[in-house]
């Protein structure tokens, strides 16, 4: 059997999950290693020390710790969605779009869903810092089915799972908001082939684990 990449991968990290979305649609087969993250495999912290996830390990030995560059190494061997090239002309726009989410969002949305997990944070403070981006979103999709054009590309695929997260920390409120296209695209980006496939459960691996084939559209 031809030697695959390695992924070491947490279910619900939204980081993982674009990973897994971008390597599930070029159709790269990997092995998967489910971890948790209170308690992470020696192989994945001699692979990448940081102790983040996603990671994928190239049989090269090779190591891809950061999950845009994962999302990219997939899609260079196959983006039958054309989830770049179609929107080249917006490359600089997307970039920032994501960067913006990876970390102002993300900085909200952590102390809006894990308020307790932060001295002084108040959920109620920070979920109002979350709210201009996402009537950012709710703008740009009022004109489009999706972030860049009527197709979904990187931007969606990348910043959908953080808004999924946020829209779970309190559905109903999130649901009351004026914001109908920003919750008909998330839930169709939810209710895809690819998010559901990417979302079956794995055990949680340990060393001499069997390591099960992640190819969801190529079984
Ligand atoms: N910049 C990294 C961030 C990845 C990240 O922070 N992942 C979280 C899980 S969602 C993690 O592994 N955190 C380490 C921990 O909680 O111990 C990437 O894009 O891959």
């Amino acid at each position: 059997m031809t030697e695959v990449p390695v992924l070491y991968s947490f279910r619900r990290c939204p980081y993982a999950m674009r990973a897994r979305m971008a390597l599930a649609i070029s159709g790269h087969n990997c092995r998967l290693r489910e971890i948790i993250l209170r308690d992470k495999p020696e192989e994945m912290l001699a692979a990448s020390p940081k102790g983040t996830v996603p990671v994928l390990v190239l049989p090269n030995g090779h190591c891809l710790d950061e999950s845009l560059d994962i999302v990219n190494w997939a899609l260079d061997k196959n983006d039958p969605e054309n989830w770049r090239g179609r929107t080249t002309a917006h490359a600089n726009e997307i970039a920032a779009l994501v960067k913006t989410f990876d970390t102002g969002f993300k900085h909200h949305l952590d102390r809006y869903k894990y308020a307790s997990r932060y001295a002084d944070a108040d959920a109620s403070y920070h979920r109002g810092e979350a709210v201009p981006y996402l009537k950012d979103l709710q703008c740009r999709l009022q004109t489009n089915q999706f972030l860049f054009g009527p197709q979904r590309g990187l931007a969606d695929i990348t910043i959908f799972p953080f808004v999924r997260q946020f829209s779970i920390a309190d559905p109903n409120w999130f649901r009351d908001q004026p914001w109908a296209d920003l919750h008909t695209w998330l839930d169709s980006l939810i209710d895809s082939d690819l998010f559901r496939a990417i979302m079956v459960k794995y055990p949680v691996w340990s060393t001499g684990d069997p390591e099960p084939l992640f190819a969801p559209f190529n079984a």
